[in-house]
């Protein structure tokens, strides 16, 4: 049997190109070898603020965006995450054996509590935003998945699911499979093209600082060719002291499937100019044909359909898991 697999990407804005890079490429190399299951994580993103018809367009965008990208739905479970609800129950019952101190721990609770306070002045930053990876554990533990394919930034939330799946085990009898994660040897953290220094990311209120699989394909062009890199002008791939370059690299290297010493050795002595405009005609190819697959995929039945089947075949599995839990733990009425 295969074994199983899962991850979400939140539908917090359109797909970057670290997603696509860190997370979706991934996606597609191993839904051959595995029992892939990928979501929506709908309810994820609603932990900082959201408008409703943005976020109904882009729980929809990223469902086309999968399939767009090559998910086979033949092949794949997708579905939305809000609608399987047995992932807010189990994340209750998980975040009642999930200590304060091991959540104020998590990295992405301080980056994102603290840039909601500054674009806040009331600093009303929810709740959800700090028990977010008890829910991300109960997305993953639902399904018995062995393998989580994310990018570097979610290793701390896969550690606390591993702990939280341990500690359930020991005190109720095995109960979870402890996942491991499956991050991408390069291309796990691209960085941003207006501070290399940080990841890329959705939600950045910069627009230059990411490429959307969405963004007109000029737009993309012009964003590469202007990203920020140093002004020695000697192609090298050295993170510390090159952090842009090196990240411009990076991209160009798994696009093209290339060793950066490779790529290095090819534009040596070349400048930054012809470096930059190859690069931004490859990325430009990778996402073409995404946008025209995307374009008929948006508003078909097919969509609708591939939802609604994830959706079944999900809470299936889901329910299965959860009552199993439910009984364990205690709760409800004692059930044979
Ligand atoms: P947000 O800005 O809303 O936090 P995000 O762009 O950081 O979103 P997520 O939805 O949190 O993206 O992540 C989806 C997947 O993409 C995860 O597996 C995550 O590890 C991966 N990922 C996110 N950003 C990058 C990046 N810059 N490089 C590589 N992988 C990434
Ligand atoms: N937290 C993840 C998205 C996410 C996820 C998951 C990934 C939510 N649930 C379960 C893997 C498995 C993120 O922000 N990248």
């Amino acid at each position: 049997m295969k074994k199983r697999m899962i991850s979400g990407i939140q539908s917090s804005g359109t797909i970057t190109l670290g997603n696509y890079i860190g997370a979706i490429q991934n996606f597609i190399e191993l839904q051959n070898e595995y029992e892939l299951f990928v979501f929506i994580a709908d309810l994820h993103s609603i932990t900082v603020p959201q408008e409703r018809k943005t976020l109904q367009h882009n729980i929809r965008s990223l469902a086309a965006l999968y399939l767009a990208c090559g998910l086979d739905p033949e092949k794949v479970t997708i579905f939305i995450q809000s609608e399987v609800p047995q992932h807010t129950q189990l994340s209750w019952i998980l975040e009642c054996s999930t200590y304060m101190g091991e959540l104020e721990r998590m990295t992405q609770f301080k980056d994102k509590s603290r840039s909601q306070a500054d674009s806040n002045m009331n600093a009303s930053i929810g709740v959800g935003l700090f028990t977010y990876p008890a829910l991300m554990a109960a997305d993953i533990l639902l399904y018995d998945a062995t393998f989580v394919p994310v990018g570097e930034d979610q290793k701390q939330h896969l550690e606390l699911t591993r702990n939280l799946a341990q500690r359930f085990n020991n005190k109720h009898g095995d109960t979870f499979i402890v996942p491991e994660p499956i991050i991408p040897t390069a291309g796990a953290r691209i960085m941003s093209l207006t501070d290399p220094t940080r990841k890329m990311s959705k939600s950045d209120p910069n627009q230059k600082s990411f490429i959307s699989l969405l963004d007109p394909l000029p737009t993309i062009a012009k964003k590469i060719k202007s990203a920020v890199t140093d002004s020695d002008g000697v192609i090298a791939f050295d993170p510390e002291n090159k952090p842009g370059l090196s990240n411009l690299l990076t991209i160009y290297s798994v696009l093209t499937k290339r060793s950066i010493a490779d790529i290095v050795l090819e534009y040596t002595g070349c400048g930054y100019g012809k470096f930059k405009g190859d690069l931004a005609d490859i990325v430009v190819q990778t996402i073409e044909p995404i946008q025209q697959r995307y374009q008929t995929i948006y508003n078909s039945e097919l969509l609708d359909n591939v939802l609604d089947a994830g959706a079944q075949n999900a809470q299936r599995l889901a329910n299965r898991k959860l009552t199993k839990v439910q009984n364990k733990v205690g709760l409800g009425r004692k059930r044979k």
